[in-house]
């Protein structure tokens, strides 16, 4: 991780004129565009229909400035709390699985979140990954489809959606402990109105989801959309798509020494939660955002919702969820 992670230089920065146009702009822009309540940070912004923190705002500007892509990039995309760490796990390990054994695994001292970059946080100076190697390059972002660049557009694109109720408790539970200590906590009635309002980082989540999923239907070899619900129920199943879709399908004999399943069991929550490494320290995300390791590994479960929601909150987000899907072919929850 720390390859693409920037020392900020401050001195450096004043003598940056492009960059410091990008900040001008992202100032600007921040007074004409509709405000709203963050759940980390006091406002979100409404930027292209999507509710954005400042800083990821301004990151969107960056990326589309500088992000240099590759033809055979392969970009995971997630609304905040669907999966992105578990598939983090699986599709560096599926893709690397000739460079090392299940038994000493990189995985072992280095969080899945390390393992390929995230593409929202801004570093200093700006990095355009070019200097990443390996091939295909592996991204992360939680933009929806329609603020991405072009050009992340016209690589690989793996999408995971997950029920927007355990969506929701997961991303309560994550926000409260980030959430600046300047405002007060955020009640889960209040995250709940915001939630289903579309009010929430990157939100609102019905549009985020059906901006991959529309997209998934017109480019179907481009975009693999997975369902974390399945990936509960058959992970070995998602293992397999995953390599195929990443060009490196499981061979025979591969499947013969059981592979897929040395990857499922890695990559398991049970697994991955009880390593040191994912108990303790700091992730580092840019030179913004630092989050404790052990966040990111809270139930791993379906359904935990019914722990915190009443029927009737159940049923308010089921029929948006309804209401917003209709006609789009799309059904949440496991399909395989
Ligand atoms: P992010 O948006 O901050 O990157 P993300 O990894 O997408 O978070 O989601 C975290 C959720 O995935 C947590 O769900 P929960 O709060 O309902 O428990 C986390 O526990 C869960 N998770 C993390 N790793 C795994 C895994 N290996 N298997 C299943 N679920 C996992």
């Amino acid at each position: 991780m720390s390859s693409f992670l920037s020392t900020p230089v401050e001195s450096k920065v004043e003598e940056d004129i492009e960059y410091n146009n990008i900040c001008q702009k992202h100032n600007l822009l921040l007074q004409t565009l509709p405000k709203g309540n963050g759940w980390r940070v006091q406002h979100l912004y409404n930027y292209n229909g999507f509710w954005l923190n400042p800083n990821t705002v301004k990151n969107n500007l960056l990326l589309h400035t500088y992000f240099k892509s590759l033809p055979t990039d392969i970009v995971l995309v997630a609304f905040m709390k669907s999966g992105t760490t578990w598939l983090k796990a699986l599709m560096f390990s599926t893709l690397n699985r000739d460079c090392y054994t299940f038994s000493n695994h990189h995985l072992h001292n280095h969080g899945p979140q390390s393992t390929f970059p995230f593409l929202d946080c801004e570093s200093y100076p700006i990095t355009d990954f070019t200097s990443i190697s390996v091939n295909p390059r592996l991204f992360a972002t939680h933009y929806a489809y329609t603020l991405l660049p072009a050009c992340i557009k016209s690589g690989k694109i793996v999408y995971v959606c997950r029920d927007p109720k355990d969506v929701l408790i997961s991303k309560w539970h994550f926000m409260s402990k980030l959430r600046s200590k300047d405002l007060p906590p955020l009640l889960l009635d209040s995250a709940f109105e915001l939630f289903c309002q579309g009010e929430s980082e990157y939100g609102p989540f019905w549009e985020h989801v059906l901006s991959y999923w529309s997209a998934s239907l017109e480019f179907p070899e481009k975009i693999l959309f997975l369902k974390y619900e399945d990936m509960k129920k058959q992970p070995e199943v998602v293992v397999r798509k995953l390599a195929a879709f990443m060009g490196k399908p499981l061979t025979a004999d591969e499947e013969k020494r059981g592979v897929v399943m040395d990857i499922v069991k890695l990559c398991s929550f049970e697994n991955l939660s009880n390593l040191e490494v994912n108990k303790k320290g700091l992730e580092k995300f840019g030179r913004l955002v630092e989050v404790e390791k052990q966040d990111f590994f809270r139930k791993g479960e379906i359904g935990d919702w019914k722990n915190y929601l009443s029927e009737e909150m159940k049923e308010r987000v089921d029929t948006i969820t309804n209401e917003k899907f209709v006609g789009s072919g799309l059904r949440l929850g496991a399909t395989v």
